[in-house]
């Protein structure tokens, strides 16, 4: 270990020690031979804590979860362009969190990609699109530099991954230099012309409403939302966003509906829509006949400000330019009793509010049995909710994992669909080997039961056997507690709602990694 202060540093220790003098301390890592020389930078790296993943799936959506919980990017470690293939639907969810990820792919050493060794690929064009910048760092002397600005590039200006790529002979060569530190690009401030004009649009709209999100969803922010629902406007949050803060204590704004149909008959009558920390909304899928913008036809839209803006100024900026000085009532604490008899994602939801840790983080990819927990716990003690944004299922427990590791002496909860769980379940062996406080909740109905439910609503037609067998689990069933234990996880059934209550409980008084496999009916 001494060698490295003593001798140049290669380009692998560069890059690695610049990404640990911006603040980066976690590396959630799949490495194959090209990536050798990596391995052996972050062995000199104590400012960075790196984590074997079973899959990069797992590598990627972990270092989402570790962003949405320290602001900062985490970094992975991917084998070439089929790692990052692997990685590939959660480093799309983290794009669409807009949260900073630093993907540092292994490449083969320059001189030898010409020969199109069968782990080339053209990795460039394969990350390219799911990147907010990406570079290769073919020379040792720019491997730093090309850090520290892979780093400045994930803040945006709209956040999201970017992607480094770090041929061999690069990392093995020493004449690495740190990377100029870089100063952390800031969210763009409140503008001051288009404040003006939303506040003299709400003047004039008879049912104004403001769809927000990003920093709006943190209390300061979600204390300025409750000064614009005091002065008349409905506020309302993305129907999937990264992170909101919510529970008793906390204004609680309402949610965008999920299916067109539900938003457009709530907004019914909405004359404006303001935007701020987003997009304008649209419906997650088309379907016949139906709208895909989930905006009324004769309501007038404005954003104030995207996701590359800082909501939470801008929720102020706009209360103050409104005069606002009275606040809505934030939720008070409201604990459900104990539920009974059947066990489901309503009798669920209630234990979830009961026991749910102050300050806990809850990742959230319950799939058709989520909603019930999220409506159940508006009343709970103060928590953090973080959701799957980007619609590609499997990131529940990789976000857990790494959300974990980020809010230590913090509890973490995963409610994750059966099916949704089997894409990524390696995360549960990371997190026995690393000891997190998760407690996961998988919700067993042996189904894709949203797939049944869409097969109707898409007027697809009657299931026949094909169908039934392309959307069902049960043949064989899987055993959850078995697939957890063989993990290192300790693991039980739950077939009725006392029962769950109770292992909901256990879990969370004890330390270390959980997971209850929660029966609830497939239809
Ligand atoms: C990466 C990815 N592949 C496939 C899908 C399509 N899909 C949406 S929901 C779903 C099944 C979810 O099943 P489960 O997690 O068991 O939840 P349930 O429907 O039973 O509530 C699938 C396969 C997706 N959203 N993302
Ligand atoms: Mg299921």
């Amino acid at each position: 270990m001494a060698d490295t202060h003593t001798r140049a540093k290669t380009g692998a220790e560069a890059l690695v020690s610049t990404l640990a003098d911006h603040g980066v301390t976690a590396c959630f890592a799949n490495p194959g031979t090209s990536e050798m020389h990596l391995v052996t930078a972050l062995d000199h790296e104590p400012r960075i804590h790196s984590v074997l993943c079973l899959f990069e799936g797992v590598a990627t959506g972990a270092a989402d979860g570790h962003a949405r919980v320290t602001g900062n990017p985490a970094m992975t470690l991917l084998h070439l362009g089929a790692g990052f293939l692997n990685g590939g639907a959660n480093i799309h969810n983290a794009r669409r969190a807009w949260t900073p990820m630093i993907n540092v792919i292994g490449d083969h050493a320059v001189p030898h990609l010409r020969y199109d060794a069968p782990l080339t690929s053209n990795i460039l064009g394969l990350a390219g699109p799911n990147s907010v910048w990406i570079k290769s760092a073919d020379r040792v002397a720019d491997a730093g530099n090309l850090a520290a600005e892979a780093w400045e590039a994930s803040f945006g200006p709209v956040p999201g991954p970017v992607s480094l790529l770090l041929p061999a002979d690069t990392a093995w060569t020493e004449g690495g230099k740190p990377g100029a530190k870089r100063e952390r690009p800031k969210l763009r401030a409140p503008d001051a012309d288009r404040i003006a004009a939303a506040a003299q649009a709400v003047r004039g709209a008879m049912k104004p409403v403001i769809l927000i999100n990003g920093t709006a969803l943190t209390p300061r922010g979600l204390a300025q939302a409750a000064r614009l629902k005091a002065a008349g406007i409905r506020v309302l949050t993305d129907t999937f966003f990264a992170r909101m803060a919510r529970g008793a204590g906390i204004f609680a704004p309402d949610r965008m509906q999920y299916f067109a149909e539900g938003a457009m008959a709530d907004l019914a009558g909405t004359d404006l829509m303001l935007v701020a920390g987003t997009q304008v909304p649209v419906a997650f899928f088309a379907y016949p006949g139906r709208p895909s913008v989930l905006v009324p036809e004769d309501c007038a839209t404005l954003i104030i400000g995207g996701p590359e803006s800082d909501s939470a100024a801008i929720l102020g900026a706009l209360a103050d330019t409104l005069g606002a000085k009275a606040s809505a009532d934030p939720a008070p604490l409201d604990l459900p009793g104990m539920p009974t008899g059947a066990l489901n994602a309503a009798t669920i939801g209630a234990s979830i509010a009961r026991h749910l840790p102050e300050g806990s983080f809850v990742s959230d990819d319950g799939v058709s049995n989520g909603l019930p927990a999220f409506m159940m716990t508006g009343r709970a003690r103060p928590h953090e909710w973080m959701m799957l944004t980007g619609g590609a299922i499997g990131q529940g427990l990789p976000l857990a994992l790494g959300a974990a590791l980020a809010a230590k002496g913090r509890k973490v909860l995963c409610i994750s669909g059966d099916g949704a769980a089997m894409y990524t379940n390696q995360a549960l062996w990371s997190m026995a080997r690393e000891g997190v406080d998760v407690v996961n909740v998988i919700f067993v109905n042996h189904s894709y039961r949203i797939l049944n439910i869409e097969l109707a609503r898409t007027g697809a037609g009657n299931p026949g056997r094909v169908a039934e067998n392309l959307l069902g689990l049960a043949r064989p069933e899987i055993d959850w507690v078995k697939l957890s234990e063989a993990q290192g996880v300790q693991a039980v059934n739950a077939a009725t709602a006392e029962e769950f209550d109770a292992a909901l409980e256990r879990a969370f008084a004890t330390p270390g990694p959980h997971l209850i496999a929660a029966h609830v009916p497939a239809r």
